[in-house]
């Protein structure tokens, strides 16, 4: 059987995204076949002696910059028909919840990973999409492929013991999970809420979901739905 996803890494770095994708639950997803990680480096695809990667940016600045050649070979050497190339760098749209969904349907996806001070503009025509993490700069763009892997192998079916296991989680249904507890009942001297161990699956329900509310409100007010009308209409206290 063919991998249901299929990942190439256009990066001067391989190791930084091979390594921590090859323990838990991603390494067991590319040991059974589901996710195949390739990888396509761009310094085995210079011609000079010394395999420059890198260069100076017009104009002056600090910093080097990959060079557009090496990073076009690389990608040509993977890119097929319905490949989907991803651009990471800070520059891109955030990734989150609703594209890991969209990225999970594709059978190819391909990164092009920026470093240094990032690549020579005139290969981001050849994406399809640019995605950032977040709103902060890392060293180059694997740590964000890492990332991008990570939530989009999760989602594939069968990679999760639990079919369920991703459907009512954070950010899924726009809310931030409420609080998990196990076992013992009582840790040092804490109790685990009472409505958990009730055995009573809607009162468990609906507490999760009331917790689940106030934990977005009060910490991702960005996420939370937006209040109803009468709500946002009445008078505040
Ligand atoms: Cl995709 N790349 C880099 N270099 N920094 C980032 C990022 C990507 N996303 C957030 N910060």
């Amino acid at each position: 059987m063919p991998p249901a996803l299929k990942v190439d890494a256009v990066t001067l770095f391989p190791g930084m995204i091979d390594a921590p994708l090859s323990e838990s639950i991603v390494g067991r997803a590319r040991q059974e076949g589901f996710l195949e990680l390739g990888f396509s480096n761009p310094r085995d695809f210079t011609e000079d002696r010394h395999r420059t990667v890198d260069d100076r940016p017009y104009g002056g600045g600090t910093g080097m910059l990959m060079m557009a050649e090496p990073v076009y070979r690389a990608l040509k050497a993977v890119r097929k028909k319905g490949s989907t190339v991803i651009l990471l760098t800070p520059k891109g749209r955030r990734f989150d919840q609703r594209t890991a969904l969209e990225l999970a349907k594709k059978k190819h996806l391909i990164f092009i990973c920026g470093h240094y001070e990032g690549i020579d503009e005139r290969v981001t025509p050849l994406a399809d999409l640019e995605l950032s993490i977040g709103d902060y700069v890392l060293t180059g763009g694997e740590p964000a492929a890492v990332a991008v892997i990570d939530a989009v192998t999760r989602l594939i079916p069968g990679v999760l013991k639990r079919s369920d296991a991703t459907v009512n989680e954070t950010f899924t249904d726009g809310l931030l999970e409420a609080p998990h507890y196990t076992r013992p009942a009582v840790w040092r001297g804490k109790k685990v809420p009472p409505e958990l161990v009730s055995g009573n699956h809607k009162l468990i329900a609906e507490w999760r979901r009331r917790q689940a509310e106030s934990l977005t409100g009060d910490t991702r007010p960005d996420l939370a739905p937006a209040p109803k009308k009468a709500r946002s209409a009445a008078k505040k206290k």
